[in-house]
């Protein structure tokens, strides 16, 4: 479809304003048909961004970026915006490493007025942007594009109040697909839904008007309407808990109709105040196969994973750890009626909707919501039940005052699944997991655990449910090694770490998904006459202090590997606790990501590129203790 398309003319949004409705439809086609081929084998949110092809080119078209703001929340579904704004000839690189990133970057287009990646920001951001324009007297449109899935997120709603108070211009357009990435759950989108089938705004406001008015004493009684209580009113005006919070409600609108999209964003533009418009999208649009299952289209996965450089370790073939960690939580959860299971907006990216099938009564998907689902298992747990609650390290961030001060202060036992530790891949820098061992292992009673394979999953998780205290499990995204699976589940002593293999040359401590490596790293090593001792760290909290000083004692040089950012990380606990014994080894470094965000690419790539893979290890190695051979020196690094 390259060639003769109006797409390939649009290098801007200018491009847009000299083109008719037909012309703009067509657009629409193309746009639609660009992305189904491309993401097909690049992989994307191919679902997401159907659905708002209609919604980005009327806004581009009624606005006028960079002048005027667009806020999109996520971000994910933007990718028609991407197009728009002269990223259409590099939608083939997006989400691979040095090419477009999935998400929106300040620094790719001046087009990207905010960046995200986590949900539910759009309308704060937005908000601060309108006050900004105030303040500093000048004239421009600010528009946040939610989801109804970030609108579950407790941060839109606070957004929602405070535009309603501070009243200044702002337009916030809901795109309403009824999605979150599973069905979207909870009172806002059933609020939704009952919006969604009313009349639109102004034909019910026209209509009690036309009634009242051909009554006797009309106009009184379109006084006394006006006066009617809230429920009555909602029941002939759409929309009424955004008109109380002080927004005027426009809609709902058909997200899929151009000239009723224009019309109501152009209105939108003319009313003082905070203006919410609600429109009506199907994620997946115009593709059979997403409109039919648009669960699954989302996002599409990359045709071949794994296709990088050839020194780049093939992906692993194992289970994947969310299925291994969804499977032994049915197998407890048999045991112990205690168990409930509980996810924000992520039952299929944590695989706990293969727990909420089993145990429907015992689950909780809360929306994207992950302070309150780390509160609401922490008010479960002050009540007896032993809650998990599956997050992605990344998200977890977002529940962190609830984990410090609902569960960790209140010694709760609480586990913490944190899947998408380390490097996330492909989504890049909003979803790499790589600050959690950081930000937990400051936190007085939680015991914070990494296991380095699935099997050891599993068993870490048996762990933390027989405490009965705070815990954190963090595995990595995508396969586990593909190494057997014990049949019954075990505890692991708290705080006790695994030697994987001894060496008297020097000592690798490992935590997760780098033991693996750092065992490969070691055979290479032993192959050059250099002899490692490797352990297993898979508690990072309590460290297995004992087997420290003992190792620490017999081994000159020391490399400690984590997916994890080295300030505050693993290796920065061990150097502690040994600077605090005088037990520290002469050389020493520390492998993990650095003092940068990350950018998104495979995580195989990303490992080669940051060194956190067994050549990486075995490179490390060679220069800490090549180092002592030229220099004829000790040093500490
Ligand atoms: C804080 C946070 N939690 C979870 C996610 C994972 N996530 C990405 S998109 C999405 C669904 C968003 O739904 P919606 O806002 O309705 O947008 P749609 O994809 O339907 O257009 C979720 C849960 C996230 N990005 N941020």
């Amino acid at each position: 479809m390259q060639g003769n398309t109006i797409l390939d003319t649009v290098e801007s949004p200018k491009d847009l304003k000299g083109l008719n409705l037909q012309q703009l439809e067509q657009l629409a086609g193309e746009i639609r048909q660009r992305m189904i081929d491309t993401l097909y084998t690049t992989g994307g949110h191919l679902g997401a961004s159907l659905g708002t092809v209609e919604l980005c080119i009327a806004l581009h078209t009624v606005f006028d970026s960079p002048a005027d703001k667009m806020v999109w929340d996520v971000g994910h579904q933007a990718y028609p915006h991407k197009m728009l704004t002269g990223r259409n000839k590099r939608l083939h690189t997006i989400r691979q490493h040095g090419g477009l990133s999935g998400f929106l970057l300040r620094e790719e287009s001046e087009h990207d007025q905010f960046g995200a990646g986590h949900a539910s920001t759009s309308i704060s951001a937005a908000l601060g942007m309108a006050v900004a324009r105030d303040m500093q007297q000048e004239d421009y449109h600010v528009v946040a594009i939610i989801g109804d899935g970030a609108l579950t997120g407790g941060m839109a709603l606070e957004a929602l109040n405070n535009a309603g108070h501070l009243g200044t211009n702002l337009i916030v357009l809901l795109n309403d697909n009824e999605m979150s990435i599973y069905p979207n759950v909870g009172s806002v989108p059933r609020y939704l839904t009952r919006l969604r089938t009313s009349k639109t705004y102004h034909r019910a406001k026209e209509d009690v008007a036309g009634v009242l008015a051909k009554m006797p004493a009309g106009e009184a009684l379109m006084e006394i309407g006006k006066r009617l209580k809230d429920g009555v009113k909602e029941a002939v005006l759409p929309g009424m808990i955004w008109e109380e919070l002080g927004l005027t409600y426009l809609g709902p609108v058909d997200g899929h109709n151009l000239r009723d999209l224009q019309e109501t964003l152009t209105l939108a533009k003319q009313i003082d105040g905070p203006v919410f418009i609600h429109a009506i999208t199907e994620k997946g649009k115009g593709y059979a196969p997403a409109e039919a299952d648009f669960m699954k289209l989302h996002a599409v996965a990359k045709k071949e994973a794994g296709t990088g450089p050839s020194d780049v370790e093939p992906p692993d073939k194992g289970p994947k750890y969310q299925d291994v960690f969804a499977q032994t939580l049915i197998r407890l959860a048999e045991e112990d009626p205690r168990i409930v299971g509980i996810t924000a907006a992520m039952p299929n990216g944590t695989s706990m909707d293969k727990f909420m099938k089993r145990f429907p009564e015992r689950s909780y998907d809360v929306g994207i919501a992950e302070q309150h689902a780390v509160t609401f298992a922490a008010g479960l747990a002050a009540s007896g039940m032993r809650p998990v609650a599956a997050i992605y390290s990344t998200f977890l961030q977002r529940g962190y005052d609830q984990v410090v001060h609902d569960v960790c202060m209140q010694n709760l036992p609480v586990t913490l699944a944190m899947d998408r530790a380390g490097l996330a891949g492909d989504d890049g820098r909003t979803h790499h997991g790589g600050l959690d061992i950081a930000y937990l292992r400051c936190v007085p009673n939680i015991t914070l655990m990494s296991p380095k394979d699935e099997d050891e999953l599993q068993h870490l998780l048996a762990t933390s449910l027989a405490l009965n205290a705070p815990a954190a499990v963090r595995f990595p995204r995508g396969a586990g090694y593909g190494v057997p699976l014990s049949e019954t589940l075990h505890t692991i002593p708290v705080g006790s770490w695994e030697v994987m293999q001894q060496g008297e040359d020097l000592l690798i401590l490992a935590t997760g998904y780098q033991v693996y490596q750092a065992v490969r790293a070691a055979k290479r090593l032993a192959e050059q006459g250099i002899y490692a001792t490797v352990v297993n760290c898979r508690f990072i909290k309590p460290l297995d202090e004992e087997l420290l000083l003992q190792l620490a004692s017999q081994h000159r040089a020391l490399v400690t590997a984590e997916e994890h950012v080295l300030q505050g990380g693993f290796g920065s606990a061990v150097l502690e606790f040994l600077t605090d014994r005088g037990a520290l080894p002469q050389r020493i470094v520390r492998l993990g990501m650095p003092d940068r965000w990350v950018e998104h690419g495979e995580q195989g790539l990303l490992r080669r590129l940051l060194g956190l893979d067994a050549r990486g290890i075995e490179r490390a190695v060679q220069q800490l203790l090549g180092a002592r051979v030229e220099h004829g020196e000790m040093s500490v690094r």
